[in-house]
């Protein structure tokens, strides 16, 4: 510990006595004249910063700033009164119709029916097969130009037919409207003549059409008449609409 302390007391004695005596700042002054031939002295420390200066005077006003964002939504506010009623609405659509009456004495009697025949074999498919041999065709709801039975009073119907197949099977439809309602399909047996037939009850619409057709790919068109052996169609109206 001693030792340390001597240590220190050498080491700072020297540069106390230097401080005394060569400091910077504290250098003796000299005589006009003298300075010939002398060196330049060393230059002085810095000055300290002044005292900060007073506050100026106020700024003009700065411009107007942007509009700010809108506030928030205030509170709903209270109902307000009752408005006056409103001008009475257009006249309603007229409602429906009431049920027919009870039908008087009739003059009318409901009738539509016909029967008629092949006069040859039939070779076309997908076309309304024309039985043009006429058993009953009174009304002439029956078209035999055209094959088609044409309704003129609405009710309900009865059709049938009886073909002879004869060489070729046989695939007939009965159409409805364009679509076929009946299937019938007989297969033909070599040396033999064979019968094909179907019944149906159909509801029919005025001007609804029903006719007979052979359907497939054309090879069932077996259907045959002659002299001795018929093939028929038949349609009568069973009830007519009452309502
Ligand atoms: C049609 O029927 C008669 C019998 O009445 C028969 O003799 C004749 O051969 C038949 N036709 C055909 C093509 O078989
Ligand atoms: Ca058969």
């Amino acid at each position: 510990m001693l030792l340390l302390r001597a240590v220190l007391l050498i080491l700072v004695l020297p540069s106390h006595g230097e401080g005394t005596t060569e400091g910077p700042g504290v250098l003796p002054p000299l005589s006009k004249g003298a300075c010939a031939g002398w060196m330049a002295g060393v230059p002085g420390h810095p000055g300290y910063n002044g005292a900060p200066g007073r506050d100026g005077r106020d700024g003009t006003p700065g411009e107007k700033g942007e509009k700010g964002d809108p506030g928030l939504v205030g509170p709903k506010g209270d109902a307000g009164e009752t408005g006056v009623p409103g001008v009475e609405g257009p006249r309603g659509f007229p409602g429906i119709p009431g049920r027919k009456g009870e039908a008087g004495e009739s003059a009318y009697v409901y009738r539509s029916a016909f029967s008629v025949g092949l006069e040859t074999r039939v070779t076309i498919p997908n076309v309304p097969i024309r039985f043009t041999k006429i058993f009953y065709n009174q009304q002439n709801h029956y078209d035999g130009t055209t094959g088609k039975f044409h309704c003129n009073i609405p009710g309900l119907y009865y059709f049938s037919y009886h073909i002879t197949v004869y060489l070729k099977d046989v695939k007939v439809s009965l159409y409805k409207k364009d679509k076929a309602v009946l299937f019938t399909y007989d297969q033909y047996q070599d040396k033999n003549l064979d019968q094909a037939s179907g019944s149906v009850l159909l509801h029919l619409e005025k001007g609804d059409e029903v006719w007979l057709q052979v359907y497939g790919d054309g090879e069932q068109n077996g259907l045959y008449a002659d002299n001795v052996n018929d093939s028929t169609f038949t349609g009568f109206l069973l009830y007519h609409d009452t309502y």
